[in-house]
């Protein structure tokens, strides 16, 4: 059998960072070494062997276009995303153990995955929002980063006098947050970075509507 996943007990629960989305409302939380080093080495290297990761593809003003990042989706309910439905592959036993370790640590279950993989700094994801209509809108996203370290921005979507919320998630980062109030008023984004020669991993766990 295989030995529980391994994670850091003592994780910092509240970040600074974050004061100017608690103040208004947000359930956000940033849980640095979430998972311990061996750990994430162990993930990063399950993931980038088994998961079928194929490069990102949208429509933008009726055109296609591809992505440098590349997708995975597996869960039980599909989504749209960027004017296309994702149809996800059914939960492969291989991320299961993983799964239930966020469910655990979020008290709550999901239905859907999401994976990002940024080959290196020239891939990133613009600015936007997790509010889509298939979306739960009172459940919880839970994102965990593998890899190398990247920036990760929000930005108040009508508040100018805001200072951006920056933060980078490092290998091993959950960071979770609501996918009500923060979607309605944050947008957030991973900035391309240039001098990143290395890849990261993004997991996000969803909860979608059932239908
Ligand atoms: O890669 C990340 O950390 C963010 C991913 C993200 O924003 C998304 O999948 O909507």
């Amino acid at each position: 059998m295989e030995k529980p996943i391994e994670t850091n007990k003592d994780v910092e629960k509240m970040d600074s960072r974050l004061k100017p989305m608690l103040e208004r409302g947000c359930r956000v939380k940033l849980e640095e070494r979430w998972l311990v080093p061996k750990e994430c080495f162990k993930w990063e290297k399950r993931i980038l062997q088994n998961a079928d990761l194929k490069a990102e593809t949208g429509k933008l003003m009726g055109k296609t276009y591809v992505a440098k990042r590349k997708t995975c989706y597996y869960g039980t309910a599909s989504y749209s995303y960027a004017g296309t439905r994702r149809e996800p592959q059914a939960w492969p036993d291989w991320i299961l153990p993983l799964k239930s370790m966020v469910e655990d640590s979020c008290g709550c279950t999901f239905n859907f995955l999401l994976i990002n993989h940024y080959p290196d700094g020239n891939a990133g994801l613009g600015y936007h929002s997790d509010d889509e209509k298939d979306l739960d809108p009172n459940s919880t996203i839970a994102s965990l980063s593998l890899g190398c370290s990247r920036d990760f921005y929000f930005k108040h979507k009508t508040d100018k006098k805001l200072d951006v919320v920056k933060m980078e998630l490092h290998a091993g980062t959950l960071f979770t947050m609501d996918a009500n109030v923060t979607q309605k008023n944050w947008k957030h984004c991973i900035p391309v970075r240039k001098g990143k020669t290395t890849g990261r991993l993004n997991l996000t766990f969803r909860t979608m509507k059932e239908r």
